[in-house]
């Protein structure tokens, strides 16, 4: 059986970095629904964050997204960060709201366009430099809607060139983390669509090229364990984008939709080394919270992610071998079941309590006054991105 000290000092250790977009004001294209003390700028985002991992303890770090995050001086940003007991995490590129990038951004058929999305790529390893991030989160909206409007095997040599461009300016200890998704805002193919093609590219690239599994960004019915037991085997796993999805890319909390996925996929990450810091996965969340209050539902997502950590390293390793081994289909079913049924939610209520933080961080947040304090001292929110 596992040792109870031991899951519990992995995941004291865990670290789960929390975007600033969710923190903003955000919303579907019919609505957004503006929400009473949403953060006015980066640094009230940071603040928000601070309240996360405050109560948390475990979500010190910060993603942020370029231009939605821009600032004057990053290192003041990075500053206010380390103040507030925070760091800046991936820095995310944005190259999906230009009208330059009607047909695309470094897939481009113009040279003129690709140039400015390199470009502003470059500049995110400049805003990496400055605060001291080591990931450059790369999704790209690129795709064509119709056949024969662009030629796709064109479209993968000018994402390879620009990939390739924008590698060559990582410092020694930063990397890309490339990101894939089936479909949207493109309807017909899309440049980087899977895992398969986000890989070899990363493969063609160098080892400072990983891949990031947003979880909300596969057709349903896809067994994201093996896409995450595969990378993780091949040393290509950068990261995770983890939120929900019903549908299509819903962008709700983590855990959500689907518990017993997000126990699976961390059941891979713990078999194949991947929850040690030293595996270097980054355990992203990517949401946003349209009708929900923000601060309470990122903390919400940060425990429910805690909640499927716990149950993984709940697997008794050495019966599940044993059962394997013997070819008892049903017992190696068993075992992997019965950690996820087992309710965690205690053992991490006396982990909070030994680290001194309150067992219901929820709770806490709420019961603290600060939703109602910070709505009275921000007026005017600033969107969180869409359109910002
Ligand atoms: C694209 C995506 C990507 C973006 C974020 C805002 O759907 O998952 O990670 O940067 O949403
Ligand atoms: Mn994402
Ligand atoms: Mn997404």
């Amino acid at each position: 059986m596992p040792d109870i000290a031991a899951v519990k000092a992995a995941l004291a250790a865990q670290r789960i970095e929390t975007p600033s977009w969710g923190y903003g004001n955000s919303g579907t294209r019919f609505k957004v629904f503006a929400q009473p003390g949403v953060p006015r700028d980066p640094y009230e985002k940071l603040d928000d964050a601070a309240e996360v991992h405050a109560r948390t303890g475990v979500a010190p770090k910060v993603s942020l997204h370029i231009p939605w995050d821009r600032v004057d001086d990053y290192a003041a940003l990075a500053a206010h960060a380390k103040e507030r007991g925070l760091e800046l995490g991936a820095i995310n590129s944005n190259t999906f709201q230009d009208d330059d990038y009607r047909l695309g951004s470094v897939c481009h058929p113009d040279p003129k366009v690709r140039r400015k999305a390199v470009d502003h790529l470059l500049e995110c390893v400049d805003i990496m430099d400055a605060t001291g991030s080591t990931d450059l989160k790369l999704w790209f909206a690129d795709g064509t809607n119709y056949p024969g409007q662009d030629d796709i095997a064109g479209r993968q040599e000018r994402l390879a060139e620009s990939l390739a461009e924008v590698y060559a300016r990582l410092g020694d200890d930063q990397r890309i983390l490339l990101e894939y998704k089936l479909f949207e805002p493109a309807f017909y193919t899309t440049d980087v669509p899977d895992w398969g093609t986000a890989y070899a590219h990363c493969l063609k690239l160098g080892p400072k090229a990983q891949v990031v599994v947003d979880t909300g960004h596969h057709a349903p019915g896809t067994n994201i364990e093996f896409i995450v037991a595969l990378l993780l085997r091949e040393g290509r796993l950068g990261g995770f984008d983890f939120n929900s999805r019903f549908y299509a890319d819903d962008d709700l909390m983590a855990g959500a939709a689907d518990p017993f996925q997000l126990f699976r996929i961390m059941h891979e990450v713990i078999a194949g080394g991947g929850l040690d810091a030293a595996a270097g996965i980054s355990f992203m969340l990517d949401q946003c919270h349209n009708v929900e209050a923000k601060v309470p539902a990122v903390i919400r997502s940060v425990m429910n992610v805690q909640e499927a950590t716990a149950k993984a390293l709940l697997v008794d390793a050495d019966a599940l071998a044993a059962a394997r081994r013997s070819g008892d289909v049903l017992a190696a079913n068993a075992v992997l079941m019965d950690a996820y049924a087992t309710d965690v939610r205690p053992l991490l209520r006396e982990l909070r309590e030994e680290q001194g933080l309150d067992p219901d961080p929820v709770a806490a947040t709420l019961r603290s006054g600060r939703l109602e304090r910070v709505a009275a001292e921000r007026v005017g929110g600033a969107q969180a991105g869409w359109g910002a």
